[in-house]
């Protein structure tokens, strides 16, 4: 048997069944509803960050990275500088393969303002255990005006596949009251 074309040259103008006129309507109605709920949960569900995101570049974002790390270093942890930077602040965290850099130690119910960004392949920013999550590219920050409301520490894990080393690509973040 061989393939031969459709009888009727105009093959796709029939009219379209009941059946499947409903079902496009169902979708289409669903669809405005998913479309207005995800403004609802935004502000009403605390989901969907209201994060921004700017163009930067790897060498000028590292260079306020390490400004902030040289301007509020408090001590060090496995090779880590743990930075205190004021409130209110802009504080930076670089990701890069495979570490989150530098610790951050942020202050309970103020407010700072975040900035994140990679070194080099695109990471996943996962705040742990708070659902918190940021996709990370290179040569674009993340902004977020975060106010932490809970202390004690918390684990930035890596939640894009980068490579080898992606399973130890593990930080931590410090809030204190
Ligand atoms: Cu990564």
């Amino acid at each position: 048997m061989s393939i031969s074309p459709p009888s009727e040259r105009l093959w796709w103008k029939e009219p379209i069944p009941k059946m499947e006129l409903v079902w496009i309507i169902v979708a289409f109605l669903w669809g405005l509803t998913m479309f207005g709920m995800m403004i609802y949960w935004h502000v009403e569900g605390e989901q969907n960050l209201s994060n921004e995101a700017y163009r930067t570049t790897p060498e000028v974002f590292a260079k306020k990275a390490d400004a902030m790390v040289e301007q509020y270093k408090v001590r060090e942890e496995s090779g880590y500088p743990v930075v205190h930077p004021p409130a209110g602040s802009d504080v930076y965290l670089i990701a890069r393969l495979w570490q989150w850099w530098p610790i951050l130690e942020l202050e309970k119910d103020k407010s700072y303002r975040l900035h994140i960004s990679s070194m080099d392949w695109m990471h996943g920013f996962s705040l742990q255990p708070v659902n918190i999550n940021l996709q990370i590219h290179p040569g674009y920050e993340m902004v977020l005006t975060v106010t932490p409301d809970q202390a004690g520490e918390f684990g930035v894990v890596c939640n894009e596949f980068c490579g080898i080393g992606h399973h130890t690509m593990i930080g931590k973040m410090y809030v204190v009251e």
